[in-house]
């Protein structure tokens, strides 16, 4: 039995059911690569769903993390307050979308950031009414799931949800859901559930990370910022997927020249050190009374010097965009295989800069959802040593994840990996079929 088989071993006796894990197993990784516990080497194309934008241990940060660990690990901000954190605050504050005054604070996960938004859009509205969309993530926590657009797997034997929690349908162009659609079903939503009125905040991620990769369009996102001025609902963007350089610009939202009153962010803040941070108008960060927000963990000291290194890193090294680039260069050598006989299962290649997919179908016209040809590539992608991840409320797209400090010539491997991957699978179709 080799070192991995031997730890899926041990991880099956003694790891709840729950926690669901991929095959593969890691010792070490380093910028876009990771070698698994006997050695053996993969192309990373998830870094750890899309939180290592700047590479597996970047040096700057990895240099941040040491230096701050000299001086202290933890403290507990209520307790003793730090610069880093004001620091941290003081600069998402202006990178935010937004020409307004406005207050953060941070939390450690992305499910922690999208509670403490709807907790601050309560206290400021005073209401209590939420609104999600279909299809979306927030989180594994009671309020995230329940705002989660999907049941099986993150609400399933869960319930009860928390009151007050709607869905509408995002848009969904390629499966025929326009803009206009779903603005006309919000309304449907205020007419039959609930009255505008008594809606605290509409979440909506600029992206659909879990969802598919769906791009919010940006007439969608225009809407819903005048409704939420029309209603006085707080606007929440959930950009712990889809923020911090990923898509081209710093925060995806910026495509659509729309700000949100809050903005969650995490994953990519800090580069695999758990931080996450709220930022929105400071009026509405500070209806929460003191005591009414925090944690013992929340803004973690070496997080938070690790999230400033991530900061200059993306800067400095022009991380968004090298985001646009590598989406252009994946986008075209995608084009390009579904224009032959391999690529005939693709039925759309998508995604806003860096953030980019492949949604799988077995009927192109019908645009018939393929999660068995999902799955397969993303299995035959492993075998060859590239990790890719499956995502979608169908489970049939491919995302592509590669950190933005990712080598030019190590792209072009890890796309000749993937394109060899669904090759095979596809001749391998049709042989069975034949
Ligand atoms: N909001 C948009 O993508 C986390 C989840 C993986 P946490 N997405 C990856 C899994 O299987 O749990 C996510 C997200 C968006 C919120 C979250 C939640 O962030 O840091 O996992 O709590």
């Amino acid at each position: 039995m080799s070192r991995s088989q031997d730890l899926i071993r041990r991880k099956g006796e003694a790891v709840a059911n729950g926690v669901g894990a991929r095959s593969i197993t890691v010792s070490r990784a380093e910028n876009a690569e990771l070698w698994d516990a006997d050695g053996r080497r993969f192309i990373d194309l998830a870094v750890g769903i899309a939180v290592n934008n700047t590479g597996h241990r970047h040096p700057k940060v990895m240099a941040a993390v040491a230096e701050q660990a000299e001086l202290f690990t933890h403290t507990c901000f209520q307790v003793a307050q730090y610069e880093g954190y004001v620091a941290l605050a003081e600069r998402l504050n202006a990178l935010t979308p937004g020409d307004f005054a406005k207050k953060t604070m941070l939390a450690t996960t992305g499910a922690e950031a999208v509670e403490n938004a709807v907790k601050m859009a309560r206290a400021y509205t005073g209401r209590s009414g939420v609104i999600a969309f279909s299809g979306g993530f927030h989180g594994r926590t009671l309020m995230g799931m329940a705002l989660t657009g999907k049941t099986a797997p993150y609400k399933k034997d869960f319930g009860a949800m928390p009151a007050e929690i709607y869905h509408a349908p995002f848009p969904h162009e390629y499966h025929g859901l326009t803009t206009e659609d779903a603005m006309a079903d919000l309304q449907r939503l205020f007419r039959s559930s609930i009255q505008a009125d008594r809606v605290a905040a509409i979440i909506v991620e600029p992206v659909q990370g879990e969802g598919g990769f769906y791009v919010a369009p940006t007439p969608f996102l225009q809407a819903l910022r005048a409704l939420c001025d029309q209603h006085g609902i707080v606007l929440i963007a959930d950009e712990v997927q889809a923020g911090i350089g990923r898509t081209g610009t710093l925060f995806a939202f910026e495509h659509a020249g729309v700000a949100a009153d809050i903005t969650c962010m995490a994953k990519g803040l800090a580069g695999g050190f758990p931080v996450s941070a709220v930022t929105g108008r400071a009026e509405i960060a500070d209806a929460a009374s003191p005591g009414g927000l925090g944690g013992t963990y929340a803004g973690n000291p070496l997080a938070v010097a690790a999230a400033h290194a991530v900061l200059d890193v993306i800067e400095e090294e022009g991380l968004c965009a090298r985001a646009t680039e590598i989406g252009a260069t994946i986008k075209s050598r995608l084009d390009a295989l579904s224009q032959t006989p391999a690529g005939a299962g693709i039925g759309e290649v998508r995604g806003l800069g860096a953030m980019m997919a492949i949604e799988l179908v077995s009927d192109r016209s019908a645009r018939t959802p393929d999660a068995a040809l999902c799955n397969e590539i993303v299995a035959e992608a492993e075998a060859r040593g590239l990790i890719i991840l499956a995502c979608g409320v169908f489970g049939n797209v491919v995302r592509l994840l590669p950190p933005l400090t990712i080598q030019h010539e190590m792209l072009d491997e890890a796309l000749d990996i993937l394109e060899a991957a669904i090759t095979t699978v596809m001749d391998r179709r049709q042989a069975q079929a034949a």
